[in-house]
């Protein structure tokens, strides 16, 4: 059998610098080189193998992935929803040409497997916003929505007629102690736990009622891996799966934070991010990943909160 051996391309961003630690454990150090576009991270650059590396650029790539014998990449490199809108055109080519690249180098039968994270970005306003299923009306309305919208249907072109081994979930958003996220719309759900430990008080860019499915990190985490371990004959969705934790809205995780800290207060200011929070759904049904590989979550909104209050602590003493 041979021995797997991983890049990941994007590992200082918010879900690539966790990966990669967790990859390390599950692989080995050695056999996990992290690479990004500058050494953004230096948890990230000193824990092992890491490489500059420009997401758009094949040959580099190509050359990473030969040198260090890789079979399975994560591509984690990506304009998130809310610098995507500051910029189109770069969103779009990042987004879309990065994908490409690691399609054609599985293609070509130079990896084996490929990991790539699409959102829930991908539905849009005229999607049913509750309890949003697997296949339903999907209008995106974002640069970054479209771009993963047209990224889950490559992934599965590619599988259904050159055979590639692509995996993907719709990540809701994600929130950790440890890494920042990085020009999301969900972004507000880590900023407000900095804020409340620091400041006592934080002004949320997106209003008090607007409910958007989230999912603490350690839970994302666990399901990359398992997705990506799971018998290529148990996977029967080959654009990207629905995956879900829990779902709130700015509102309710204020509330949570008040049974920690009481006098924590919440003010509104919603600016661009609250149009693109609109169109996205408020909670997803995620059943055919329960079923077709197993996927269960751990956390729900009281634990993570817990979780994340108690490891910001320890950071800021
Ligand atoms: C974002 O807010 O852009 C991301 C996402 C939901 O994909 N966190």
């Amino acid at each position: 059998m041979t021995r797997t051996k991983v890049l990941i391309i994007g590992a200082c961003g918010q879900i690539g610098t966790e990966l990669t630690h967790s990859l390390r454990e599950v692989y080995g150090t050695e056999n996990v080189i992290a690479s990004d576009i500058r050494k953004l991270n230096i948890d990230v650059v000193n824990s092992g193998p890491f490489e500059v590396i420009n997401a758009l650029d094949f040959n580099q790539i190509e050359h990473l992935v030969e040198v260090h014998e890789i079979t399975d990449v994560y591509l984690m490199a990506a304009l998130l929803s809310g610098t995507a809108e500051k910029n189109p055109a770069f969103a779009w080519d990042l987004n879309m040409n990065s994908l490409f690249h690691v399609l054609n180098l599985a293609k070509a039968g130079k990896i084996k497997k490929i990991f790539w994270p699409s959102s829930i970005a991908v539905f849009g306003p005229t999607t049913p916003k509750e309890n949003t299923q697997q296949y339903t009306i999907m209008e995106p309305s974002t640069v970054y929505g479209i771009s993963k919208q047209a990224g889950e249907r490559w992934c599965e072109y590619y599988h259904n007629i050159f055979g590639v081994d692509v995996r993907s979930i719709r990540y809701p958003g994600l929130i950790s102690w440890s890494s920042a996220p990085g020009g999301g719309t969900t972004d507000y759900a880590v900023d407000i736990f900095h804020k409340a430990l620091s400041d006592k008080t934080y002004e949320s860019f997106i209003s008090s009622e607007t409910k958007m499915p989230m999912m603490y990190m350690d839970d994302a985490i666990a399901a990359t891996i398992k997705i990506m371990q799971a018998a290529p004959e148990d996977l029967k969705i080959h654009s990207s799966y629905n995956l879900a934790a829990m779902s709130f809205a700015p509102k309710d995780i204020a509330a949570a934070i008040q049974k920690h800290i009481p006098e924590f207060t919440i003010t509104y200011k919603p600016d661009f991010r609250q149009k693109i929070a609109d169109s996205w759904p408020s909670s997803i049904d995620d059943s055919n990943a329960r079923a077709d590989w197993g996927w269960k979550h751990d956390f729900d909104l009281e634990t993570m909160t817990k979780v994340m209050l108690d490891n910001l602590k320890k950071l800021q003493k």
